[in-house]
């Protein structure tokens, strides 16, 4: 399960109208930081315009799924990147947070049908954050910002048209031949 995340299939593109939101827990805010650039910085290369990105804190992972629904249910975020960092301690108290705000973004996403995707670092030790927050393993948020651009894209443009057009087709009547040969006449 360690490394990279592989690259996207393609690069997405937004329109220009269209919203993102970051949201950041500020428990070990220094690595959460390197995760909201990445995130910035990945909507950016997705053909999201800076004014277009807004980055809302909160106080940490536990937090993140209900500002994300908040700012799903607004109507005003074509897709959310959630971000954060749990580091293991000395108590259980590790899981619980990870755990929660893990159930909780897919939650928001199914719940409101918007894009939430988990840009979240679960390491053992600090080192490991760091190596997934613009390191040696890549960036967690910026690959949270790539998916959330991916899925967009296949909630708006890519599946639902085809389908359309399947159906479209499926539907048409046929012409039967003595219809073809009227219809040359
Ligand atoms: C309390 C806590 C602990 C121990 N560890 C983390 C962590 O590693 N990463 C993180 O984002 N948040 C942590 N928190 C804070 C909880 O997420 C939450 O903010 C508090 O429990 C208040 O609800």
């Amino acid at each position: 399960m360690a490394g990279r995340a592989p690259a996207p299939h393609f690069r997405p593109r937004s329109g220009p109208n269209v919203r993102f939101g970051v949201v950041a827990a500020r428990f070990n805010e220094p690595i959460v930081k390197k995760l909201v650039d990445g995130a910035v910085a990945a909507f950016t290369a997705g053909g999201v315009g800076a004014g277009a990105i807004d980055v809302h804190w909160v106080p940490g992972s536990f937090e993140l799924p209900l500002a994300a629904h908040h700012l799903a249910t607004s109507g005003r975020y074509a897709g959310i990147a959630c971000v954060g960092v749990v580091i293991r301690g000395e108590t259980p108290h590790f899981e619980h947070v990870a755990r929660e705000a893990a159930a909780g973004i897919r939650s928001v996403a199914l719940a409101t049908g918007v894009p939430v995707t988990f840009g979240l670092i679960t390491a053992l030790t600090e080192e490991q954050a760091w190596a997934r927050a613009g390191g040696d393993v890549g960036n967690r948020g910026a690959e949270a910002a790539e998916a959330a651009l991916e899925m967009v894209h296949f909630l708006t443009a890519g599946t639902v048209a085809r389908r359309d057009r399947r159906t479209q087709t499926a539907r048409r009547p046929r012409r039967s031949r003595a219809a073809a040969r009227d219809h040359k006449r």
